[in-house]
């Protein structure tokens, strides 16, 4: 290897202008990005242009920190967490970027000198939306905290080339539109081609005896699949670490020898090449539920065995044998999505590297471990055997031999006890036969994980009983968490000013120390800052309200908002009902003295999801009667702010005085958005659901808005036999709301339109509404009553941030790492190792 002599490179000041960090060398680098890269000069320069020189300029400084994280890593052949996860939904990098290389203000100089302003450049870039929900935004801030940490980790995922759609809102309803987020191009990932993996569909498996006499098998696939690594820099906040989110695309393997694989059928298999394409085209836009399609089968083979060939090929490439496999990576399940790994892997070490099934099987349990996200049964994956073993024959096999012994394990620990083994087989054989991915993941792992601490109870309750009464040892909780560099210093740059300057900034990086701020909650001055902040904050967003939705908002009103997907167990239609009465008791009596309130939405609904849409359009339709009657003056507003998404989010958190938290007990896993609001001192109103048990308890009760039923009164009433009707009759202010609702008064005299969701509460009402609806309104009317004290609230609020520290993503990958993952922190030093290859 010849390296390029020293004082070629200061002559060429390569250093500096890709790496220095000053106000000149940022704007010198900028103008020249712009013009190298973009071929633009600032005359004839668009903001995209600019956004993308800045991108670039961002991008350099990142890639010195990441080259030497990698080398570091492959020298020491350091351990190495493998997050795999069919969603990463990272948000806008730019800003974090900014955040985390501690150059904002520099940056933000920089730009401005230039007649530039940072804000409209950030405003530029288009998401990477390859995520649904909570479970894609967990695994972003879980890279955040590993790359902090300084903990190896590589984000294993698919690179969609459209994200979540788009939503627009037309006569009230949501409409989508497909995200084409790569428009533009991507300044921040890196194609590495000649990393590309190949994997197998389709086809048939052969038994034959190899040379040494054993029993093998080998695939005949029908199908070969190209898939391209692409990679992102990922930098921990103020450290050296840049950790790598790698991402893949899905090509036709053009030169592909289909004679190595014994395919006989060419024309067929050249036809299916036009398919290849379509594998990592599209985001399954579906958050909490399962549809059983083919191709997102395809999809979860694709990114899973692209991953752990590249796991393999590393462990290969540091010189590690690949006996050690488990000891070199700890690879951690996202839900269910990339479970076939259990199989996949198995399939690896036995046919293609000659491992036997034991020493297969150890290693398999030990790099493997499984987190869970959800309670509810529609969102656990099956897999018919038929469409199962057509894409996947040779992993069936593996899965049936897999079965075999595990039941053998289980007729040991619980002699004479088949309807367990039914129960608990890998095989659901009740109707047509079922591959259960669950129990794939729980047999295949050495950890399974709730993510709060009441889901996890649950899990071990109910969802998953036999499994923890099989293996008691593998169940733990990991309480999720959240990054606060992303949610608290990008998105609220106020509040953050106001804690540092009394507290210092070392809460950033360990959020318990935020407790120090309790000292200062009986501060007048720093409570009338903290109450000012809000207020200005919340003023932007009234801002914003306006030019999106033409809205005119009263800024002193509480700011009510419920951020999240669309579902009924999140109960956005309870949230409805509450405007109603409110609006009500208006319409009874106008001049009652209402405290004024702002109900904000947010969120998409999966496209299949009839209910979930016809709850965006009441809420829409609600907001047109209710906005424009002069009965109500400004007391309510209602606003559906359309296309939720990250970048969104950050706006949204901070401008929020009482934060929706309302799932019917026990059917949240744990909730993120609950976390967020918190972090920028909203209070809470909600259920004893998920994680809002242990916001609760941390907070304090006396700071958090308590209502309605717990997971276990639910089960009971419904054991009971749960009737809707006998509230709707007994409850008149309820049976005022619904017969508003049915009498057209929100749809223009159309009494059918909402016909279908108000049947579904009136008659089964799965998500019991109707049950918690008198302890919501009286714990809503309790909120707007200390809503009055603005003293009082402000000293909650400042109490709900202070003790909010427990719910750092740093916290949970910490407990990860001690618990699951049995890893520590690699630090990098920025040495002189990076040399450039003849
Ligand atoms: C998803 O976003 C979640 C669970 C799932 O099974 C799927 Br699929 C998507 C969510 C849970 O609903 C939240 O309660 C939880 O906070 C989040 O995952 C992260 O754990």
């Amino acid at each position: 290897m010849q390296t390029v002599p020293n004082h070629q490179v200061d002559n060429l000041q390569i250093e500096d202008d890709r790496t220095g960090l000053s106000v000149e060398c940022l704007k010198r680098a900028f103008l020249d990005n712009l013009f190298y890269v973009q071929g633009k000069f600032p005359k004839i320069a668009t903001k995209n242009d600019y956004y993308m020189a800045l991108a670039y300029t961002v991008r350099d400084r990142l890639l010195q920190r990441w080259i030497n994280t990698a080398v570091i890593y492959t020298d020491r052949a350091s351990r190495t967490v493998s997050y795999l996860s069919a969603e990463f939904l990272m948000g806008p990098h730019l800003g974090n970027n900014l955040v985390n290389l501690g150059i904002y203000d520099q940056v933000k100089q920089a730009v401005s000198e230039l007649g530039l302003d940072l804000e409209d450049l950030l405003e530029q870039e288009e998401e990477p939306g390859l995520g649904n929900g909570g479970l894609g935004r967990l695994a972003a801030c879980y890279l955040d905290s590993m790359a902090t940490l300084e903990i190896p980790s590589l984000g294993y995922g698919i690179r969609y080339e459209f994200g979540i759609f788009d939503q627009d809102i037309r006569d009230g309803w949501q409409v989508e539109i497909t995200d084409k987020w790569l428009h533009c191009g991507n300044p921040w990932e890196i194609a590495r081609p000649e990393w590309a993996i190949y994997v197998r569909l389709g086809g048939h498996t052969e038994a034959y005896t190899d040379e040494r006499g054993r029993y093998r098998v080998r695939w005949i696939p029908f199908q070969v699949i190209k898939g391209v690594p692409h990679d992102t820099p990922l930098l921990g906040y103020k450290t050296n670490t840049a950790n790598t989110l790698r991402l893949w695309t899905a090509e036709a393997p053009e030169s592909f020898d289909f004679a190595a694989f014994n395919s006989g059928d060419y024309l067929g298999a050249v036809q299916e090449k036009m398919v290849s394409e379509n594998l990592s085209k599209v985001l399954y836009p579906n958050d909490d539920s399962s549809q059983g399609k083919r191709l997102r089968l395809a999809q979860q083979i694709f990114f899973v065995s692209c991953s752990l060939q590249d796991m393999i090929r590393i462990v290969f490439g540091q010189n590690v044998p690949l006996e050690k496999f488990h000891e070199k990576f700890v690879v951690q399940l996202n839900d269910t999505h990339p479970a076939i790994a259990v199989a996949e892997l198995m399939r690896l070490l036995i046919d293609e590297h000659d491992m036997g099934w034991d020493q297969a099987w150890s290693i398999t349990q030990k790099s493997l471990a499984y987190t869970n996200h959800t309670l509810l049964p529609e969102a656990l994956e099956r897999w018919p055997i038929s469409l199962f073993g057509e894409l996947l024959p040779r992993h069936l096999e593996i899965i049936y031999e897999i079965n075999y012994h595990f039941l053998e394990e289980v007729k040991a620990k619980f002699p004479a006890d088949s309807d367990r083994l039914r129960r608990m087989s890998l095989i659901d054989e009740s109707g047509e036969k079922y591959v259960r991915m669950a129990h794939l993941a729980c047999v295949g792992s050495h950890s399974i994980n709730g993510v709060a601490a009441l889901h996890t109870k649950l899990l071990q309750q109910d969802v998953l009983r036999d499994f923890y009464q099989m293996y008691p040892e593998k169940f733990n909780n990991k309480t999720n968490g959240v990054t606060p560099r992303r949610f608290i210093v990008l998105s609220n740059p106020r509040l953050t000013n106001l804690i540092s300057s009394k507290i210092g900034d070392n809460w950033v990086k360990n959020l318990k120390d935020l407790k120090h701020l309790e000292a200062f909650v009986d501060d007048p001055e720093f409570c009338s800052q903290w109450r000012s902040i809000k207020s200005a904050i919340k003023q932007d967003l009234v801002a914003y309200i306006q030019k999106q939705n033409g809205i005119t908002v009263n800024p002193d009103s509480i700011f009510d908002i419920q951020a999240k997907r669309f579902h009924e167990y999140k109960r956005q239609h309870l949230n409805a009902l509450h405007i109603i009465t409110l609006y009500n008791r208006i319409k009874a009596n106008p001049d009652i003295d209402i405290t004024p309130r702002t109900f904000i939405f947010g969120g998409k609904a999966a496209p299949g999801y009839y209910m979930a849409k016809l709850i965006i359009k009441l809420i829409n339709s609600i907001g047109d009667v209710v906005n424009n009657d002069p009965d109500v003056r400004d007391r309510l507003k209602v606003v559906f702010l359309k296309n939720y998404s990250v970048k969104f989010a950050q706006r949204v958190y901070p401008a929020a005085d009482l934060s929706e938290q309302i799932s019917m007990a026990g059917k949240e896993a744990s909730g993120t958005g609950n976390m967020k609001f918190a972090l920028n001192g909203a209070l809470t109103i909600g259920t004893l659901d998920g994680a809002n048990v242990e916001i609760r308890e941390e907070v304090g009760e006396e700071n958090f808005f308590i209502f309605g039923l717990t997971a276990p009164e639910v089960y009971a009433l419904k054991a009971r036999g749960y009737r809707p009707l006998d509230y709707y009759h007994s409850n008149r202010e309820l049976k005022a709301v619904i017969d508003r609702i049915a009498s057209g008064h929100f749809s223009h005299g159309d009494t059918k339109l909402f016909k279908p969701l108000l049947d579904s509460l009136l008659y089964r009402d799965e998500y019991l509404l109707f049950a918690d609806y008198q302890a919501y309104i009286d714990c809503q009317d309790y909120v707007s009553q200390v809503y009055r004290d603005r003293d009082r609230w402000t000293r909650m609020s400042i109490l709900n941030v202070a003790r909010m520290g427990k719910f750092s993503s740093d916290r949970s990958i910490h407990d990860y790492c001690q618990d699951i993952w049995n890893i520590q922190s690699v630090p990098i030093e920025l040495g002189e190792c990076i040399q450039a290859k003849e």
